[in-house]
């Protein structure tokens, strides 16, 4: 059965969308952006209060890469909170009366399935090109941010190959589309990676700094400091190039320069004891503390429209 403890499968989250969606439809509601390589509905959903007129919106993505087990964890608790604390919990509420949020819980489903099935440490997609005996590209180096110039590999059996041209896989394809479509309403982008304990906003193409920094990394050391409240996890916070490393063609910037300011990149626990083997019994504790820095931004983002 499901659980938001346990790490589940894909079709365990396939169906948990299906049921989460239709018993709850005063706040939920759920729209398929396209299939993946292999065929699978790509389902974003969208809580938030029924409105007459267009709210803004915050746009949230998990499992860009395949190994990350905690970041669809993530987004199927963020929903079960959000659909559990309206009404009961001001901020939510509030956020929910105003804003809608998009969740799309699992970004690269036929890498998370295979990383379920055959290669538990799989990061990209699971694309094919004749020519090439390689497997997928790396949805985070694929999105049309100065793609491939840097921290990325042109090689189609590297982990981070940016694929053979800019959105060349359909998953990246299906969630750009989805963005560009309601670029006038989405005012933040959040994308939850693991692990590290980092929260990045752009740039990771360029050291240049972001026309928006220092806003930037306010909201983010704000952010950080809600989330250390709960168990005392300490994160870093700042542009990724900087402290992370350059990489271009991610998600973050490529929405930040298509005019979504409130950019951010979650890497989630740990620092590397576990790193992607990230034991269940730590799902509870870092999902709870993520909810207080994902609160604290959408807050800020709520405040600032
Ligand atoms: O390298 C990545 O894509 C992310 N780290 S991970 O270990 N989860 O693979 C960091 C992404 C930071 N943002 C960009 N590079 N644009
Ligand atoms: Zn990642
Ligand atoms: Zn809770």
């Amino acid at each position: 059965a499901h659980s938001y403890t346990k790490y589940n499968s894909w079709d365990k989250i396939q169906s948990w969308i299906a049921s989460i969606s239709s018993s709850n439809s005063a706040l939920i509601s759920k729209q398929v952006i396209g299939n993946t390589y292999e065929g699978r509905p790509m389902t974003v959903l969208k809580l938030g209060k029924r409105s007459s007129s267009t709210k803004p919106a915050i746009f949230m993505d998990c499992g860009i890469h395949a190994r990350e087990w905690i970041s669809p964890a993530f987004c199927q608790w963020f929903v079960k909170e959000a659909l559990s604390t309206y009404g009961r919990d001001s901020q939510m509420t509030s956020l929910l009366n105003q804003m809608d949020v998009f969740v799309l819980p699992v970004f690269n489903i036929d890498g998370y399935d295979f990383t379920h099935k055959s290669n538990r440490m799989w990061r990209k997609t699971r694309s094919r090109k004749s020519g090439s005996s390689c497997i997928g590209a790396d949805p985070n180096r694929n999105f049309n941010a100065g793609w491939c110039t840097l921290g990325a590999s042109s090689n189609p059996c590297s982990d981070t190959f940016c694929g053979y041209s800019p959105e060349s896989e359909i998953e990246v394809k299906n969630v750009a589309n989805f963005i560009r479509r309601n670029k006038s309403i989405i005012k933040a982008y959040i994308t939850i990676h693991s692990y590290s304990q980092l929260l990045l906003f752009p740039y990771s193409y360029t050291y240049d700094l972001a026309a928006d920094h220092s806003e930037l990394l306010k909201v983010a050391q704000g952010a950080s400091a809600a989330l250390r409240s709960l168990y005392g996890t300490r994160y870093t916070s700042g542009p990724g190039a900087a402290t992370i490393y350059p990489a271009a063609g991610g998600s973050d910037d490529w929405a930040y320069d298509l005019g979504v300011k409130y950019s951010y990149t979650f890497e989630l626990r740990d620092t590397g004891r576990y790193g992607f083997l990230l034991p269940e019994s730590q799902i509870k504790p870092t999902c709870e503390e993520t909810m207080l820095a994902v609160k604290y931004i959408a807050a800020y983002v709520q405040k600032n429209l």
